[in-house]
């Protein structure tokens, strides 16, 4: 088992400078090796490099801004996303702001069509062309990816081949008017944070599963914004919204998905060493890595495939 690290230094999708230096701080933060002390293989040939466009060259197109630089960036995702996968590798997209997942769930997706994604986030990053507010394309990926919406000649190359059915959210609790009659029109599965305090995260994952992947022979695009975890746990991202998963409450997550055996890709997003102070940053660096962890089989008990724990 191999896990393809893709750095994706890249903040296109969102205002706020910073957010490019995350995959980068997760890497100088050993997370590679921690990966390789669960028992994985690890390749990681260095960060992707997004050539950048000048703001003249690259004018919003409607309401997006950056759209050109995002549309390049996501569609090398893709393709690099793809080609891990189709080499039976688990790709682990490390953001980069979650514009990202739109190149990450593409790329699985040519691998997988009939691979389910599950998306924990503060927020449901469904605008449509038509709906967003701000033009921050991270929190527009999932329309794409679903062809909802006008079409948008520069992202021609995104194919709708999410089916809503097909996708479910954790974490929710900060969802725009517009955005929660996307979900409602589409009939798309969403567990907020009322319904973890209601059924507990247990009951969600398990209910979350049932819903995309009844039988668990499907495979699983795990996409995870940090923003999903309270600010307490993750302070330095760059739209935090109080009143957040705990941090149990995200591993389980993680834990929970590795347990179905159906990973095959996961992005980790939204991590900003920019904000914040020292401590702040290291405490969302550590989550970020130990979220990974979790999800690529770190156990709280047991080391069953852990070779080093044999000796
Ligand atoms: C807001 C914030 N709904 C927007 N979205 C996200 O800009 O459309 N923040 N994704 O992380
Ligand atoms: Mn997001
Ligand atoms: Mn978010
Ligand atoms: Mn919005």
């Amino acid at each position: 088992k191999t896990v393809a690290i893709v750095g994706c230094p890249f903040g296109g999708g969102q205002p706020k400078p910073g957010v490019d230096k995350g995959p980068i701080r997760l890497v100088n933060a050993k997370l590679p090796e921690q990966l390789k002390g669960l028992g994985w293989k690890v390749e990681f040939n260095g960060h992707h490099p997004f050539e950048e466009i000048d703001a003249q060259s690259d004018p919003p197109i409607g309401l997006l801004k950056n759209p050109r630089y995002v549309s390049r960036a996501c569609k090398a995702v893709s393709d690099v996303v793809g080609a891990h996968a189709k080499n039976g590798q688990l790709p682990l997209m490390l953001g980069g702001d979650h514009s990202l997942a739109m190149g990450s769930v593409s790329g699985t997706l040519k691998q997988y069509p009939d691979a389910c994604v599950i998306w924990v986030d503060a927020h449901a990053d469904i605008h449509t062309v038509d709906t967003t507010d701000t033009g921050n394309i991270h929190g527009m990926p999932l329309s794409f990816l679903l062809g909802l919406g006008p079409k948008v000649s520069e992202f021609s190359w995104v194919k709708p081949l999410l089916n809503p059915s097909r996708l479910v959210y954790i974490g929710l609790r900060s969802v725009d008017t517009s955005e929660k009659r996307i979900l409602k029109e589409n009939g798309i599965r969403a567990f907020s944070m009322h319904e973890v305090d209601k059924y507990g995260i247990g009951g969600v994952v398990d209910m979350a599963l049932d819903h995309v992947n009844p039988k668990r022979d499907l495979p699983i695009h795990l996409s995870f914004d940090v923003d999903a975890l309270d600010p307490w746990y993750a302070p330095s991202t760059g739209t935090p919204v109080a009143g957040g998963l705990s941090s149990r409450e995200g591993h389980y997550i993680c834990e929970a998905i590795y347990q179905t055996g159906c990973l095959v890709a996961l992005d980790i997003v939204e991590i900003n060493p920019s904000l914040g102070d020292v401590r702040s940053v290291e405490k969302t660096l550590a989550v970020g890595c130990s979220l990974t962890r979790a999800a690529l089989g770190e156990r709280l008990l047991f080391t069953d495939t852990n070779e080093k724990s044999a000796s």
